[in-house]
């Protein structure tokens, strides 16, 4: 007996795929959470097998009456002679849809919605966060797709502030200059993945700053 479990956009169907290698069976039940005993489960229908040696069925269950946890799954399935089969155990986790479960930016709907992984902040492994690549609209699935890199600036009163996307663990120099001939480092930074950068005060009439990764 396999069960594939597999979730949608909305968090509120769960797909099981039972199939079965047997001769008979006359009786199918599956519960959530605690075991109820043989027999008390709740019960499924018993469709045809095909060839005569396997039963395939899927069924949608609505998770939406649950609350965001891990619960495990329980199917089995009785033969003709009343007979119960192994217990089959599958844990499935519901997601809270507007939690943040790996705080990259994006809440476990959204990274349904993308197809990225709910439980690692930057799921193609290429130091980009999911939640700075959907900003960026690099795609946060392809390792060979990355931010550009696009240094941002603000200016609020008498304070400049330089933001960029930056790679986890890189190192990047901040540098600035008055003239755009001369440049001076500033300070160091080691990239978190994100949008990282510095605010400056701006006392003097040009500033330019640039990051260079190391
Ligand atoms: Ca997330
Ligand atoms: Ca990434
Ligand atoms: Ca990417």
């Amino acid at each position: 007996m396999c069960i594939l479990i597999r979730y949608f956009s909305n968090f509120l169907l769960l797909i099981l795929c039972l199939q079965y290698i047997c001769a008979e069976i006359t009786g199918l039940e599956y519960y959530i959470g605690s075991d109820p005993g043989e027999g008390n489960g709740i019960s499924l229908q018993v469709v045809e097998w095909q060839d005569g040696v396997a039963l395939a069925q899927t069924l949608e269950l609505a998770t939406s009456s649950l609350a965001p946890g891990t619960y495990d799954l329980g199917v089995r399935a009785m033969n003709g002679d009343g007979v119960w089969s192994n217990t089959t155990i599958r844990r499935f986790t519901v997601y809270n849809p507007n939690f943040d479960e790996d705080k990259d930016g994006l809440n476990n709907f959204n990274e349904i919605i993308l197809g990225t992984r709910i439980d690692h902040f930057d799921s193609d492994t290429d130091g980009y966060y999911d939640g700075l690549e959907f900003t960026m609209r690099s795609d946060p699935n392809s390792s060979v797709d990355i931010p550009k890199f696009n240094g941002i600036i603000e200016v609020s009163g008498s304070t400049l502030r330089f933001t960029f996307p930056s790679k986890y663990q890189a190192e990047y120099i901040i540098e600035k200059s008055k003239d755009l001939l001369i440049w001076e480092e500033d300070q160091r930074l080691i990239g978190d993945g994100n949008m990282m950068g510095e605010s400056y005060q701006i006392n003097f009439p040009k500033l330019f700053l640039r990051a260079v990764p190391e």
